[in-house]
């Protein structure tokens, strides 16, 4: 046999002998009817679920699966058998970590373990967009940590998010790694069956966004083989488990690159040695097709998205800069070519030298000229200074226009980071992101008190309200194009947003006139334009032009799509929805969970089961994904009479949509403070709780017609 083969085969052999050991133990132990699952996912045992369509529920429907697993196993020379024996491998690996959730605590491996639906949901935009290029499984235990360290640490810098497996987690944290899922460095756990928590991550990719259907293994290796961008870096000696499970990985299109010698057994473009760990990231990233935009600014901090949800103690604070204490501005304002300087960085008013905690005013005034520039695009570069000073390894942001909070790190400081810097970084973004409409950029930095008062009174402010004032008035009514946006196709390939004034996309992170600039930046890209015409019925917002655009946007998959109704062919959803909302029939209602939210709802349903009820650019009438800030729009569920149709939500969302929510039912209705009659889980979850409370508060809904 060959060497290789030979490998797998005795690693997936020794870990069908450790699982069906470990079955029959826990069989005997807590008998066959104890429940089995992981926390928060409604994809049972993820890995045996979408291979084959067994929903393992307890302890006792293993026994099955451990046949199945063994049967996978059949000792034949042949690489492609011998891959079977790495998935056979990963099924083990699923059943012993299952096990260890036996009772409903966690087991302590070191690690965050299973990683739950909602995260998985979470990170569909930003690696849609690119934000997180790809995904790293680094295992094993390195000869030299620092070795580990220095790959971990340029994946973190390219803004991969890399899963530890192994010592490499304590050889990382030593080496003063910045850990954690903020990070985009996960620790999974020490035991290598671990590493079933990023396999099954990879997994339920392809039912939570690709419509895979379970036990159709064929579609789901090819999901995982061509839209997954992940793959594997083994560090250290290799033992036959870690080959078996690599080739597992293999088996789903991951390629392994081992940083020891493996001579002939290596498969070109799946198992690859690299012994020279400054080639590893590189070579690991060409492998799997992964593109990395660099960002190379000149700044004395690392700039990366992997530092995004870094957060900075006051403590460690040099310098902040928060409304509530000292006036702050940002705004960002066309010019006339001629107006402006290219590449002008100013700073008026004190730096951030001092004793610590320096407190300061600050207006960060951006002005960007071009052709192609519009007034509409201010807002959404604005919005994106948020997000670029947050990258700034020691920077932490929060916020946006004249309210928010700025921190500098006493590290970053002592580095020699200074406000300069923070011009510097948005010039080069500004550059890179829009550069299609930026010609040229000129960027002041204030902190002179009476200046930013005055840029704030004189300017800012008369600004903010006049865009306020342009947003509140765009309706679907107003304009004559809405937009696809196609991006999230490269998870959920039949998908597709319909984007208007009054309905953003699900994932909240498009809005139309985000829609707008991005088709102004790359014409050709995932926004287009839908030219309104063609009505078919305006209460439910159906459009001939609507519906061939969304026809073609997805290749056929879907022909008819209403803008305004949950029931009747409702846009499809691919998975990154901020929110779900299902029907209550009994109070003639709708309920939403937002993705946040882990409690139970009046479905008897938790978000993460809910969301599975939906998605994978399937349409599915009766539950619907959509973002938080559509609740409010005078078009939710409109066909069915509107938001007075909401009777449930968790208060956490109540509280952030109630104003917006409050004000758009009085306008449509005359209700004042319509959030106080809708329930949430501090009143009730249970179905009968709520319709009292509903009762008892006079809810609308209930007046309404039955609703199916
Ligand atoms: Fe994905 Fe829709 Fe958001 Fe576009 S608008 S990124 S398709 S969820
Ligand atoms: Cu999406
Ligand atoms: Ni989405």
């Amino acid at each position: 046999m060959g060497a290789l083969t030979d490998l797998i085969y005795k690693g997936a052999n020794a870990v069908a002998g450790l699982t069906e050991t470990a079955v029959n133990t826990a069989v005997e132990k807590h008998g066959s009817d104890t429940p089995l699952a992981f926390p928060d996912t409604a994809y049972f045992l993820p890995t045996i679920y979408a291979a084959t369509g067994v929903k393992v529920k307890s302890l006792g429907d293993l026994e099955a699966c451990v046949g199945v697993l063994k049967s996978l196993i059949t000792n034949k020379d042949e690489l492609g058998d011998a891959l079977n024996a790495g998935l056979a491998t990963a099924v083990g690996a699923e059943i012993l970590q299952a096990i260890g959730y036996v009772g409903g605590a966690a087991p302590d491996d070191g690690g965050i373990g299973f990683v739950p639906d909602p995260i998985i949901r979470s990170l569909g935009v930003p690696l849609v967009t690119g934000d997180i290029p790809g995904v790293a499984v680094v295992l094993g235990s390195a000869a030299d940590p620092k070795t580990v360290a220095y790959v971990v640490k340029d994946y973190q810098t390219k803004g991969l998010l890399t899963f530890l497996v192994g010592d490499v987690i304590d050889q990382c944290a030593s080496e003063g790694v910045k850990m954690g899922l903020d990070y985009r460095v996960v620790p999974l756990g020490h035991s290598i069956t671990a590493v079933t928590h990023v396999v099954t991550v990879a997994i339920r990719a392809a039912l939570i966004f690709g419509a895979v259907q379970p036990g159709d293994l064929a579609g789901l290796l090819a999901y995982t083989k061509e839209r997954v961008p992940a793959f594997v870096n083994a560090f250290g000696a290799l033992d036959e488990v870690t080959v078996a499970a690599g080739a597992g990985a293999i088996a789903l299109g991951f390629p392994v690159i081992v940083d020891s010698d493996l001579g002939d057994i290596q498969v070109p473009g799946a198992l690859v040695s690299v012994t020279d760990h400054a080639e590893t990231a590189r070579t690991s990233l060409e492998l799997r097709g992964i593109k990395v935009k660099a960002k190379n600014i000149d700044i004395c901090m690392g700039f990366a998205s992997a530092f995004e949800g870094e957060i900075i103690k006051k403590a460690d604070t040099q310098a902040e800069f928060y409304s509530g204490n000292n006036h702050t501005v940002e705004l960002v304002v066309r010019r006339e070519l001629g107006e402006i300087e290219d590449g002008k960085i100013t700073l008026i008013g004190p730096d951030i030298d001092g004793e610590p905690l320096v407190e300061l005013p600050l207006a960060t005034y951006v002005e960007v000229a071009g052709t192609k520039m519009q007034p509409d695009f201010e807002p959404v570069i604005e919005r994106k200074i948020h997000h670029w000073f947050n990258y700034v390894e020691g920077v932490m942001h929060t916020g946006q226009r004249n309210l928010f909070r700025l921190r500098i790190s006493r590290d970053a400081y002592a580095a020699g980071f200074r406000l300069r810097d923070l011009g510097k970084v948005i010039y080069h973004e500004i550059m890179d992101e829009f550069d299609a409409v930026a010609d040229k950029c000129q960027i002041t930095l204030i902190t002179e008190p009476d200046r930013v008062r005055e840029l704030l009174e004189n300017e800012a402010m008369p600004r903010y309200r006049a865009r306020d004032e342009r947003l509140d008035a765009m309706t679907d009514e107003s304009v004559d194009t809405f937009y696809t946006c196609t991006l999230c196709q490269s998870f959920a390939p039949s998908h597709c947003c319909v984007v208007t004034p009054e309905r953003l996309g699900l994932c909240g992170a498009v809005s139309w006139l985000d829609a707008k600039a991005t088709k102004e930046l790359t014409p050709t890209g995932p926004n287009q334009p839908i030219l309104k015409t063609g009505v078919i019925d305006e209460r439910l917002g159906a459009y001939e032009s609507v519906n061939t655009s969304v026809f073609e946007a997805t290749h056929g998959a879907v022909s008819n799509v209403t803008l305004y109704s949950i029931l009747e062919d409702p846009m499809t959803s691919c998975g990154c929805f901020e929110c779900v909302c299902g029907i209550i029939p009994e109070a003639k209602g709708f309920f939403i969970v937002n993705r946040e939210y882990a409690g139970g709802t009046p479905s008897g349903m938790s978000f993460g089961e809910l969301a599975s009820m939906t998605g994978g650019g399937v349409q599915t009438p009766g539950f619907m994904g959509h973002g938080r800030h559509f609740i409010s729009s005078k078009k939710f569920a409109f066909a069915e009479g509107g938001a007075l149709r909401i009777v449930w939500m968790p208060k956490e969302l109540k509280d952030d949509v109630r104003a917006r929510l409050d004000k758009t039912t009085k306008e449509l209705h005359g209700i004042d403070s319509f959030t106080d009659k809708i329930c949430d889980e501090t009143i009730a979850t249970e179905l009968d709780d709520v319709l009292a409370y509903l009762e008892s508060v006079g809810h609308p809904a209930l007046a309404l017609p039955e609703i199916m």
